[in-house]
């Protein structure tokens, strides 16, 4: 008999646009080619361990609903170590079944804390080896790895941000940690999001010192990837507030403009979530623009949030406009290297069914495939990218060029225009006939 945890349900397979089932893909085909790569290989779906298994449900208001017979308050006498291998057998199942090829984890969410460092450090190892043997049997590829350097009260005042050094200390020992565990499991990336390196007031906070601390830190980190032959790509993850009312990474653009600052900005790439740029003001679109353009884009989380809300909701992403919208920057930026799309999404609290965790993914892989075909028919028809660099064109005329040479100067400009009989005439910018042609796109994509 099996009596896996997902035993109810079925490896999940592709069954086309018509299909009825809530546990079958209707677009994402793993192997269909998508102009230059398949589906797969453009995508790169991964499924988030804490969100997915180490997290039970609760909620400030109130406590766990999720059926996660692994969590410790579910479970308060099993030793810690079973239960962290019936999480991870779990896990296991539930991403080959779903067909996702990575996963991400937090040090914390796959091997228990222990009563000291070291302790912790032999938990992980453990978990770790346990962890090659599945990854091993299942193909599934490790995404990225990251350390929790803001959930354990110690870390209330922030990690490398701390007033304390002792506690930047801890946190620089951590990643040193998870990092050469992430190596081992031949991870693509290693992932750093500043939970708590921000601040609540600044009445007690020395913003410059901060900042300088954070820039100390990362160099380190960078230095430490070179010093264990570490492949994968470093990504700070941008967030403006929460659970900081100020976080440092605010978004793309003021990271890039510290990695600068303290000399990162070769080393180091972003790893954008499409809520984050909804909680610092901007458009998912926006931010993968921004990194682009500044070189540093590296992957996605990408979960959705709620343009109201103010906070963190996680959501499952299901808008195919704003998710064709992300996914034709990153085309046109050449696509994902070491990145992919991750689902750092959570289940509603009402969503106890067990195999509300698979409709839930399908749910954002379909929407990602739908988005992906939505952006590679928008770059093939051409138009869209015909039309913008017209709009430029008059800066490869002589007029144009003189002014990007440097050869005319202001006053000669002033000069010259004092002359003239006619002043430039506006060109429409066209915006509504371009949101038209985006939506004809997704009308028609099959
Ligand atoms: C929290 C972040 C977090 C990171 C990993 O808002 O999204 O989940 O992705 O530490
Ligand atoms: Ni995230
Ligand atoms: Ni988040």
């Amino acid at each position: 008999m099996d009596d896996s945890f997902f035993s109810q349900t079925d490896s999940i397979r592709y069954e086309g646009p018509e299909s009825d089932s809530p546990l079958a893909f209707r677009w994402y085909q793993a192997d269909r080619i998508v102009g230059d790569r398949t589906m797969a290989e453009h995508l790169r779906f991964g499924v988030c361990y804490w969100h997915s298994f180490a997290w039970d449900g609760f909620d400030i208001f109130g406590a766990g609903t999720l059926d996660r017979p692994w969590h410790p308050n579910n479970a308060p006498t099993m030793a810690p170590m079973a239960a962290a291998r019936m999480k991870m057998d779990a896990a296991f199942e539930f991403f080959s079944k779903l067909g996702a090829p990575f996963f991400s984890f937090h040090d914390v969410d796959i091997a228990p804390a222990g009563a000291t460092f070291a302790e912790s450090c032999r938990n992980l190892d453990e978990m770790v080896e346990y962890a090659a043997k599945k990854m091993a049997e299942t193909g599934v590829r490790l995404l990225w790895g990251t350390t929790n350097a803001f959930s354990h009260p110690r870390f209330m005042s922030g990690a490398a941000t701390n007033p304390d050094p002792e506690l930047f200390r801890y946190a620089a020992a951590q990643v040193a940690h998870c990092m050469q565990k992430t190596h081992e499991l031949g991870g693509a990336n290693y992932v750093l999001w500043g939970g708590r390196e921000g601040y609540e007031t600044l009445l007690n906070t020395d913003m410059r010192r901060e900042r300088e601390h954070l820039g100390r830190f990362m160099n380190m980190v960078v230095e430490h990837k070179y010093a264990i032959g570490f492949e994968g790509t470093l990504l700070i993850e941008p967030k403006p507030m929460e659970p900081t009312k100020h976080q440092y990474d605010f978004d793309v653009s003021t990271v890039h403009a510290f990695l600068q600052e303290f000399g990162l900005d070769q080393e180091i790439k972003v790893n954008i979530e499409v809520n984050h740029a909804t909680l610092s003001g901007h458009d998912f679109h926006h931010e993968v623009a921004a990194a682009v353009a500044a070189d540093i884009f590296g992957s996605v989380d990408a979960n959705a949030g709620d343009d109201r809300l103010g906070w963190d909701l996680d959501l499952f992403p299901m808008s195919v406009e704003q998710m064709s919208l992300g996914l034709l920057e990153i085309l046109r930026g050449g696509g994902f290297t070491t990145g992919g799309l991750l689902f750092d999404c959570k289940l509603r609290r009402q969503s106890t069914s067990r195999d509300d965790l698979f409709i839930a993914h399908i749910g954002g892989m379909d929407t990602l495939a739908k988005a992906l075909l939505v952006a590679q028919s928008i770059l093939d028809d051409g138009e869209l990218d015909r039309r913008r660099r017209q709009r430029y064109a008059g800066w490869s005329e002589p007029r144009g060029r003189e002014i990007l040479d440097g050869t005319v100067t202001l006053g000669e400009i002033h000069d010259e225009l004092i002359s003239r009989e006619h002043d430039p005439v506006p060109e429409s910018g066209r915006q509504e006939l371009l949101e038209r042609l985006v939506a004809r796109h997704i009308d028609q994509v099959r």
